[in-house]
């Protein structure tokens, strides 16, 4: 997908059968939310009209650039809505009832010697949700049912819904007990989990991740981790996947998993099956079935 060093394509050309997709000829390709396009691949593939992603993140393209390019880009929304709502919520109740620390608990044999510590209760929670698209909103609509309170930061405030809505990140994390990070990745949210938001939320408070490691100040929530500035936090994702901080290895208060939140057999199918009818749209009549917005 991008030139490469002429002593590496040698290598390849000896060692393998090498095919020459003549970059001219190269009309949509298909990405995932992980690696996106470059503006150098963009640049490389003259013919490029469509870049597919597999995922609902794209924040890894370049969007506007490949619009200026009259490439139409599409992600797979939705289908995958669910499954990342059940895991942070999963999260959300591993890390307060800390069960992933109990769990090696047991396995260790600990049991034997002495009772497990005291964890905090899920129900009726006051949570923070900060991003209210579809996925927060699936999220809130989970988490109702455990009879919380739920506010909310988004950009602009969302009509019709039943949550409070509080006008800044640190106003939010400020008010709640558990703060749940569900907006997109990409330069407009980098680093809106700060350490002054990690601070509001608290001794008490906890953080779940379910979007992109880039939202959260990751040196900041080790730094508070470790202060006890604040009580824990369930984390599917980080800034530099798939290297996840070693201070966070061995600690009890941390949940840590491995970008899993759609990784189930019916949502990833039900994702891949999205990409290709987007590419197959487009191959058919130059539209996409869920252009990115
Ligand atoms: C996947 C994701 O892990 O959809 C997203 O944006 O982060 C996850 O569903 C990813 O798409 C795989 O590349």
């Amino acid at each position: 997908m991008c030139p490469l060093l002429p002593s590496l394509e040698e290598a390849l050309r000896t060692n393998y059968k090498v095919v020459d997709v003549p970059s001219d000829d190269v009309v949509a390709t298909v990405t995932s939310s992980r690696y996106g396009v470059t503006n150098e691949q963009i640049d490389a593939l003259p013919a490029l009209k469509a870049i597919v992603h597999f995922g609902v993140g794209y924040e890894t393209t370049d969007v506007a650039y490949a619009r200026s390019r009259g490439i139409v880009v599409s992600n797979t929304p939705d289908v995958l809505t669910d499954c990342v709502a059940d895991l942070a919520v999963g999260g959300l109740i591993d890390v307060l009832r800390r069960l992933s620390a109990a769990e090696r608990f047991v396995r260790r044999g600990d049991w034997l010697s002495g009772q497990f510590p005291l964890a905090t209760k899920v129900t009726g929670k006051r949570i923070g949700i900060l991003g209210l698209g579809r996925i927060g909103r699936a999220i809130a609509h989970r988490l109702a049912a455990f009879d919380t309170t739920i506010s909310y930061h988004s950009r602009n405030p969302v009509p019709d819904v039943p949550y409070t809505y509080a006008d800044s990140p640190t106003a939010l994390a400020a008010a709640v007990d558990v703060l749940v990070v569900a907006t997109s990745g990409g330069p407009a949210t980098q680093g809106l989990v700060s350490a002054d938001v990690l601070s509001a939320l608290g001794p008490n408070g906890y953080l779940v991740n379910i979007a992109r490691g880039s939202v959260v100040d990751e040196p900041a929530l080790v730094a508070a981790l470790k202060a006890g500035t604040i009580a824990g936090a369930a984390l599917d994702v980080f800034a530099d996947e798939p290297n996840v901080p070693l201070e966070l290895l061995d600690r009890d208060d941390v949940v840590l998993l491995p970008h899993i939140a759609s990784a189930t057999t019916e949502t990833r199918e039900a994702m891949g099956e999205l990409a290709f009818r987007n590419l197959h749209r487009f191959m058919t009549d130059g539209t996409l079935v869920t252009p990115v917005p």
